[in-house]
């Protein structure tokens, strides 16, 4: 089991949406992340810079490596960009972050 962390940037006035988008997540994008291993997996916003900090546990990072061509994670990071900073494949501009303390 890995813990990974990364940074992502929300769009000024977009919190409400983003909150919203996620409380409604497709069931389908759940069962993808499941199914690649994703556990405990939260986003947290710094309502002062607008930055998304990520934290998931994953099994086996390398199962990860097949999520960007999945058609559900496309669809969902299409549907993502208006609010928030996206690459030019609509990923979500992702910056990882190095784990310095951890409690279990
Ligand atoms: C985020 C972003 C991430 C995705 C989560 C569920 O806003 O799109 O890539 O893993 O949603």
């Amino acid at each position: 089991m890995t813990r990974l962390a990364f940074r992502m940037k929300l769009f000024p006035g977009c919190e409400a949406e983003y909150k919203k988008r996620h409380d409604a997540i497709w069931p389908e994008l759940q069962l993808l992340l499941k199914d690649s291993g994703v556990n405990h997996y939260s986003i947290f916003l710094d309502q002062a810079t607008l930055s998304l900090f990520g934290v998931m546990s994953v099994e086996d990072s390398h199962q990860l490596d097949a999520l960007p061509h999945h058609p559900v994670m496309k669809k969902w990071w299409t549907y993502m960009k208006d609010i928030m900073e996206t690459n030019e494949d609509n990923s979500p501009v992702s910056i990882p972050l190095q784990e310095v303390f951890y409690l279990a």
